[in-house]
């Protein structure tokens, strides 16, 4: 282990003596690592990254909040199946601490408690044959995180990033970046740009009614497969991670970007683009699984945008590569140089499929919502 990182767990209240520190390169955005102890502990350090985060203790107030709402409403439905992160606090009870680099930075580090027993998924195709089974129990412990949330004091949260679903405003990034072409990219990328120009409008609809037909809800805002903990041995859900971009939004955004990264089957890299496209069996036991929790308490909106919202989605994480690909690969973190390249055209692969199969997954949506929950739905409290 290096001597920064010993510097940096001092910090921190173990329970033992860290023995490892293995780094986890899953995200695209933070770095993790996971430390264990000589007691057989185990905990998540996780360098938060302040180009994405701009005001990291908001971060952390916002993770504070949330994580102790739902524990508290776990508590008291005696639900043993589910959990949420533990932050663990630093000797001087701070959620986060600061270190000062050698060029003078601050950089900003938090600890989690390691939630054991549980894996995470990059695609149901590591589920094997229970993959549909898997699909249902991810979309209900989404379902479910927004129902804990449903009466959590919206005001009480930061935006930490603001505008984060903003669709015609990542939209004009994408202009933007064209209009700079830092890197001479954007020529190459022509056909693609000029298919996205002309889908901005109708992307924009869960934008334009955010608000007003589409409720601010409590919502994730990053809801990846891998974002989702699923118990080792029954594969039930038992907890929603990755709380960093928890903020006011529509659970359109949950919902599309869960499907969108779930139901493709592939990794977001994959460039075998016969590999890549929306599994509508596995959508429709997402949704099975989401609308169980959420069913009853969707307006009429958020019930005739659900199908949309996987297509908005995938267009606006295509905007997003595509963006950050023209700009120089600035914001995701890239494992070679052409890596953001791979990306916005898998993205963009996926949503010329799905928008072939919207029709079936929005008639799946509205025979399953007649049938399921046929009364009056009711307002989330
Ligand atoms: C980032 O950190 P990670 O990998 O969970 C990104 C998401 C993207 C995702 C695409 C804060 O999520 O919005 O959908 O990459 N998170 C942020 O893989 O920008
Ligand atoms: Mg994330």
């Amino acid at each position: 282990m290096s001597e920064k990182l010993q510097r940096i767990l001092q910090n921190f209240e173990f329970d033992g003596d860290v023995i490892s520190v293995v780094e986890n390169s899953q995200g695209n955005i933070n770095a993790t690592y996971e430390v264990r102890t000589n007691t057989g502990k185990k905990y998540l350090l996780q360098k938060i990254n302040t180009y994405v985060f701009k005001e990291p203790h908001l971060v952390m107030k916002n993770i504070e909040l949330v994580t102790a709402h739902i524990r508290r409403k776990l508590e008291s439905m005696q639900d043993t199946t589910h959990q949420t992160l533990t932050i663990v606090p630093t000797k001087g009870n701070q959620n986060m601490c600061t270190y000062v680099n050698q060029d003078g930075e601050k950089e900003y580090y938090r600890v989690f408690l390691f939630i054991d027993h549980c894996i995470s998924f990059n695609t149901f195709d590591e589920c094997q044959d229970r993959k549909e089974q898997v699909a249902f129990n991810t979309g209900k412990c989404f379902g479910f995180f927004h129902q804990l949330l449903s009466d959590f004091p919206i005001s009480m949260l930061s935006y930490t990033i603001p505008d984060f679903h903003n669709t015609p405003q990542r939209f004009g990034n994408l202009l933007a970046s064209i209009e700079n072409n830092a890197t001479n990219r954007a020529f190459a990328c022509s056909q693609e740009i000029v298919y996205l120009i002309s889908k901005i409008k109708e992307c924009s609809v869960i934008h334009e009614a955010l608000g007003r037909s589409i409720p601010l809800r409590v919502t994730h805002n990053d809801t990846k497969l891998n974002n989702v903990l699923i118990d080792r041995d029954t594969l039930e859900g038992v907890a929603v991670i990755d709380l960093d971009t928890v903020m006011p939004g529509s659970i359109l955004y949950d919902i599309g970007d869960g499907i969108r990264s779930a139901c493709s089957n592939s990794f977001e890299d994959e460039t075998d683009l016969s590999k890549v496209f929306i599994d509508v069996d596995l959508v429709k036991s997402y949704l099975r699984g989401y609308l169980s929790e959420m069913g009853p308490f969707l307006t009429p909106d958020e019930i005739t945008y659900m199908g949309q919202s996987i297509r908005i989605l995938t267009y606006e994480l295509t905007l997003r590569f595509l963006t950050d690909y023209i700009s120089g690969d600035i914001y995701f973190k890239t494992k070679y140089p052409e890596h953001n390249r791979d990306r916005y055209l898998n993205q963009f692969a996926l949503l010329q499929d799905i928008e072939g199969k919207l029709a079936e997954i929005d008639a799946f949506i509205r025979s399953f919502m007649q049938q399921d929950f046929p009364r009056e739905r009711v307002k989330p409290n």
